[in-house]
């Protein structure tokens, strides 16, 4: 059905032109900004898809322990991937910071819609890729340990030290392997009694996709949205790339498979912006309901959970990473993971525009929000407001 989409390139191509500068001598320069990142890395897969298909000129840097050493480390104050560094020398840190300073510089074509509701169920799904489906991506890189370990070892290795021996690569990697194998299981709650109902949901969200992939490009017509950006970060680099969890994708879910292609290597294709009206397909309307089912919960309670963390520390501007542990339910299954505040300010984002909408737009949502399970969550008050201010997140005001 795609086939006949590849065309009209040139509006991206603008953009690029717009960066060329007159030198010093009246030369002509390209602008190029620096990507650090790796391909094994969830988060760098959504600012590498944003910048491929705003047709920004960047260089992809690999993360390598050196690059850690001397650029991260000392500028962002940890270890972080993926940051972008400006052509004037600004570094930035954050998919949804790298995205929102790059959407001021190249407004056109914005991958934020006009319509409220479409723009509403875009920032929804930014928080259901980046902060929920983070849990089955880790699931299924690590779980399936003969079909992915070796790979994940030399992907690893590769990324921390390029120059290395082939052969000595995946000895290498043991020591982010041994971080990241480990570290997901306490904070996301991924224990055991957990992998067969988040297999069963997340199989069900492939299916679920897939179907609207079927009819759509993307998730509100021919253009990616930010919406798109959140869902790309998990499932390409862990649950499209690494081998058990990539085979998976392509039998059940091969729309889905097209669509990440599509998200990691966009095309010169014809782009009808989204979908005309406002329209939102209900084909999305499952995925919204299963993340109003299992993550609203757990991002009401941390607003909760910020606030009585803040009430206690009065002094504190910066919020600790994790302030305690909270239960979340799957497929009827519930377990503990850590409270993350990170989430409330991703969440903010969806509640700070429905608690702007007028009365039109709320009388054509709110029965929809409704029939999904979202409304009441959508309501929430946040009393204590966080920002992210010079790589840290923060209470706001302080
Ligand atoms: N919310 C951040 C998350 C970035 C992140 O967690 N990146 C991972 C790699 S994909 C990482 O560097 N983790 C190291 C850590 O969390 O200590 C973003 O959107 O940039």
């Amino acid at each position: 059905m795609w086939a006949g989409l590849y065309l009209g390139w040139a509006r991206h191509r603008i953009v690029v032109s717009r960066l060329v500068r007159g030198g010093a001598r009246g030369i002509s320069e390209p602008v190029t900004y620096l990507h650090y990142g790796t391909e094994v890395s969830l988060y760098s897969g959504k600012t590498r898809a944003y910048l491929r298909y705003k047709g920004i000129p960047f260089e992809d840097r690999v993360a390598t322990i050196e690059v850690y050493r001397s650029i991260i480390v000392p500028e962002v104050g940890r270890p972080v991937i993926p940051v972008v560094r400006t052509p004037d020398g600004e570094l930035l840190q954050d998919t949804t910071v790298i995205i929102d300073a790059l959407e001021q510089r190249f407004p056109e074509p914005s991958i934020y819609p006009e319509g409220p509701m479409q723009r509403l169920f875009a920032l929804l799904l930014e928080v259901y890729g980046d902060e929920w489906l983070v849990m089955p991506a880790m699931h299924y890189r690590w779980h399936p340990r003969r079909d992915n370990l070796l790979f994940l070892l030399r992907e690893l290795g590769r990324t921390a030290s390029p120059r290395a021996p082939r052969l000595v690569q995946p000895l290498l990697g043991l020591p982010a392997a041994m971080f990241f194998g480990r570290k997901y299981q306490a904070y996301f709650g991924v224990t055991p009694r957990m992998h067969g109902p988040i297999e069963r949901s997340y199989e069900a969200l492939l299916r679920d996709l897939d179907a609207h992939l079927a009819d759509h490009a993307f998730l509100f017509g021919t253009r990616p949205s930010i919406g798109d950006l959140g869902l790309i970060g998990p499932l390409y680099a862990h649950l499209y790339r690494d081998p058990a969890p990539g085979r998976l994708m392509r039998r059940i879910a091969p729309n889905v498979a097209r669509w990440v292609e599509r998200m990691q290597q966009p095309e010169p294709r014809h782009d009808d912006g989204f979908l005309p009206d406002d329209e939102v397909p209900e084909t999305l309307y499952p995925l919204l309901a299963r993340m109003f089912d299992e993550q609203l919960p757990i991002l009401v309670d941390t607003i909760g959970r910020v606030h009585a963390w803040a009430l206690e520390h009065p002094d504190r501007a910066r919020v600790s990473r994790i302030i305690g542990a909270h239960r979340y339910q799957i497929e009827g299954v519930s377990e503990e993971r850590k409270v993350t505040p990170f989430s409330q300010w991703m969440f903010q984002r969806p509640l700070d525009l429905y608690a702007s909408l007028d009365d039109a737009a709320r009388a054509r949502i709110d029965p929809v929000l409704e029939r999904l399970g979202g409304l009441a969550g959508l309501r929430t008050e946040v009393p204590t407001r966080l920002a992210y201010r010079d790589h840290r997140l923060v209470v706001e005001g302080r």
